[in-house]
């Protein structure tokens, strides 16, 4: 019974992901046609050409569906493909089948579109002052900000701007679909969610979901992109699978991908911030234009997540802070790690700049000033608990002998005239939980066979970030036997129903204590079979590491022989978990509530070293000090904690999603989107995890990793900027990312970009 961990078949090459698979006897490839402006009219599609191209193409349009051609469920903005009009450029407007992937793709090219052009809007303040909203306009409000402005010493105002990020999964969106016995429907997708896939794909197919079965195995990575939008590849694959009556397989290659799909959301913002003359801060505004994309997806809640991380790590007494839902035609923005957090924190981070600069003080004496303490509330009325902003504030200081490295970097910028070094840092506070407060619950379904190996099936997807090792670490834990064990299985909508996606940071933490939760009862149920062998109070039953034992005797009987009087006893061995985070409310009416399970915190403090003559910098060093909690598998844990770290200064300063004036996306290919790469990367990189503490809503006290992280990248913003400030100490600062070297170059040259 040994189990192979998923990261050896990754290493070797040999891990198989749905385009790997072999393909079935009379398979065909999908591929699809995208539109050619940001809006536009279709007046008909001419197909004749692609048609002759092989006996095996078909032209699929919107009309071949046979339910709803729609899959938006917050709002039905969604179709799966146009009836008349495109909203951005890219959109697939027309699906096209054949015998190889070269002929779809040829046969796709070759239909003849005649289409007219409708007036489009790009830009997200445009379309707020024309009222162009996704939904209507959120705010929370909390104290009295306009008075607590009137006694501030310090009042100051500004504009900060954030730019998109592509997701850049390995493997791009795709799905594999077959019609089965009956009429149902079977999909292979790579999906954070593969409930939303089934419920997107039944309702575009007209059939109910106990008809669509979707499995996920594996996905070369998601980073949210693969949330909600994995759902449109799927309704293709599974429309041109009933259409031809034939198995579908649907990849997308590059381009088509970055074309297609959305990324993360552009924010521009507005924000007012105040302190009295000790420099604690006594109000703050912000007016946040989310620029949405042309439809509605995940962006409510992405609204959610940035207004409630609106003051960052730090208590604001009084306050104002507004977003709105901008609806430009652009691809739909989606989740993408942070969730709109990232850009909420930029905003409030570059709000303490600018207040630091206007005090002339350093940054970091109003950061620490300011920050969270325990017994705080929020100012959305949350009790702030097990609070570790100072803490991880305070060790990072020492980690970096912060004091002596600002002398440092001081006497470096005063002895070099073309190089200059920058230091920054940045606390962390990130509220776990969905902020859709329905989707925080989880199944699990596990199986012991006879011969006592374990198979565990939860509604955690696996995407690289190895959730699967975290709950066979959970489900050995809970059972007393070795991890060898145990086998976790692909998620499967026949083994858990009713999944949420894995996203959230949540994958371990919901899916864990649904595995825990099913593990225990099957455990109960051994542990009572159990002392009847042994004739002892159940209560003194014991099982470690595949022994049972009465508690402090010696091992009495193995885990198989066990599992097998059980089974001759005629005792289910099989269980489902459930779990759904307690505790969790909010009041959309007050915007009041508690709607996170709990804080993630930490500190980052990164140096770079900016070259003057050509506008370039190198980030030199990155300290973290992260609270991980009881970690679950602290490898796995700083691994992504220095992935999300890379995700997060390639967003601050490297990787320049752009559109044309005409919505057309310039950057759509590995050449001309820029990617942090090892030698981007902090030549001195060190990660110390705080020792964990009492977490009762996570497995063993553990803590969500995947998204906090990622916001550290922002300190490498503000070292820039140190290091700039160090070369032309009257530049003009603008708050807007990716700082790129045509930003550098303005800020020392004084020009206009
Ligand atoms: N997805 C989601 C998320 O649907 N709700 C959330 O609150 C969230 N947060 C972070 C990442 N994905
Ligand atoms: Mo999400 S950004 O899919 O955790």
């Amino acid at each position: 019974m040994r189990t192979i961990d998923e990261s050896i078949g990754h290493l070797r090459g040999e891990t198989r992901y749905i385009d790997d698979l072999p393909e079935p006897k009379g398979c065909l490839h999908a591929a699809v046609r995208l539109s050619e402006s940001a809006r536009g009219r279709i007046l008909s599609i001419d197909a004749d050409a692609a048609l002759a191209l092989d006996p095996s193409v078909m032209v699929l349009r919107a009309e071949d569906l046979p339910g709803e051609n729609q899959i938006g469920f917050t709002k039905p903005d969604e179709p799966v493909l146009p009836e008349e009009e495109w909203e951005y450029w890219g959109q697939p407007i027309a699906l096209v089948l054949a015998e190889t992937r070269q002929l779809a793709r040829k046969a796709a090219a070759a239909l003849v579109v005649h289409w007219e052009e409708l007036p489009a809007r790009i830009d997200p303040r445009a379309a707020a002052a024309g009222g162009d909203f996704i939904l209507p306009s959120r705010s929370i409000v909390w104290g009295d900000a306009q008075k607590a402005f009137e006694d501030c010493a310090f009042v100051v105002s500004g504009r900060v701007d954030s730019g998109g990020q592509e997701h850049v999964y390995l493997e791009t969106q795709g799905a594999y679909a077959e019609v089965r016995d009956n009429g149902t429907l079977f999909l292979i997708s790579s999906t954070q969610g593969p409930t939303g896939v089934q419920r997107a794909v039944a309702r575009s197919q007209g059939l109910p979901m106990n008809k669509v079965e979707v499995e996920a195995r594996r996905l070369g990575g998601a980073f949210g992109g693969k949330e909600d939008q994995a759902a449109l590849w799927a309704s293709l694959a599974a429309l041109g699978a009933r259409a031809s009556g034939k198995p579908v397989k649907l990849y997308l290659d590059r381009k088509t991908d970055f074309r297609a799909t959305g990324k993360r959301h552009p924010y521009t913002s507005d924000f007012k911030i105040g302190a009295d003359k000790e420099g604690h801060i006594l109000a703050f505004e912000a007016e946040y234009f989310q620029n949405s994309g042309c439809s509605c997806d995940l962006s409510p809640a992405i609204l959610a997540r940035t207004l409630l991380h609106a003051t960052a790590s730090y208590r604001v007494p009084n306050g104002r802070v507004v977003g709105h839902m901008c609806r430009t035609n652009l691809p739909s923005f989606t989740a993408f790690r942070g969730f709109g957090a990232p850009q909420a924190f930029f905003v409030f981070e570059a709000a303490l700049d600018a207040l630091a600069q206007a005090m002339a003080l350093p940054r970091e004496e109003l950061q620490g000033k300011n920050l969270y303490r325990e017994g705080d509330r929020s100012y959305f009325g949350m009790p702030m608990k097990s609070v570790r902003a100072e803490e991880a504030f305070g060790r990072l200081k020492e980690l970096t002998a912060w004091d002596r490295l600002k002398a440092e970097i001081k006497d470096f910028n005063a002895s070099h005239r073309f190089e200059k070094k920058g230091a920054a840092l940045l606390p962390v506070c990130f509220g776990i939980s969905f902020t859709k407060l329905p989707m925080n619950q989880a199944g699990a379904l596990v199986h012991v066979y006879q011969d006592g190996s374990v198979l565990v099936s939860t509604g955690a997807i696996e995407m690289g970030q190895q959730v699967s090792r975290k709950i066979r670490v959970i489900a050995a834990r809970t059972l007393g036997i070795p991890q060898e064990w145990i086998r976790v299985e692909r998620t499967s909508t026949l083994t858990v129903a009713n999944t949420v996606p894995t996203a959230a940071s949540t994958g371990s933490d919901l899916n864990g204590m649904a595995a825990k939760a099913a593990c225990e009862t099957i455990l109960s149920r051994l542990k009572t079979k159990a002392a009847e062998l042994l004739s002892s109070p159940v209560q003194e039953m014991d099982i470690h590491e595949g022994r049972l034992r009465r508690k402090g005797g010696d091992a009495a009987i193995g885990w198989k022989e066990l599992v097998e009087a059980a089974h001759a006893s005629r005792i289910d061995l099989s269980a489902h978990g459930f779990y759904a985070t307690p505790g969790l409310f909010y009041d959309m009416e007050t915007e009041r509530g508690s709607p996170f399970a709990y804080h993630v915190y930490g500190a980052a403090c990164v140096v770079v070293r900016l070259d003057v003559l050509r506008a370039r910098c190198k980030v030199e060093s990155a300290h973290i000090v992260h609270d991980s909690g009881n970690s679950l598998d602290e490898k796995v844990d700083r691994g992504q904690i220095e992935g999300a770290l890379a995700q997060g200064l390639g967003w601050t300063l490297l990787e320049d999603l752009r559109f044309g004036p005409d919505g057309r996306l310039l950057s759509d290919s590995l050449s001309t989107y820029k990617l942090p790469d090892i030698s981007f990367m902090p030549q001195k990189l060190v990660v110390d995890i705080l020792p964990g503490r009492e977490n009762p809503t996570t497995p063993f006290n553990s803590k969500a990793v995947g998204e906090p992280p990622l916001q550290y990248g922002l300190a490498a913003y503000f070292a820039l900027l140190e290091a700039l400030r160090a070369a032309k100490p009257q530049g003009e600062t603008r708050y807007d990312i990716p700082f790129i070297p045509e930003k550098i170059h303005a800020f020392l040259s004084g020009s206009a970009l």
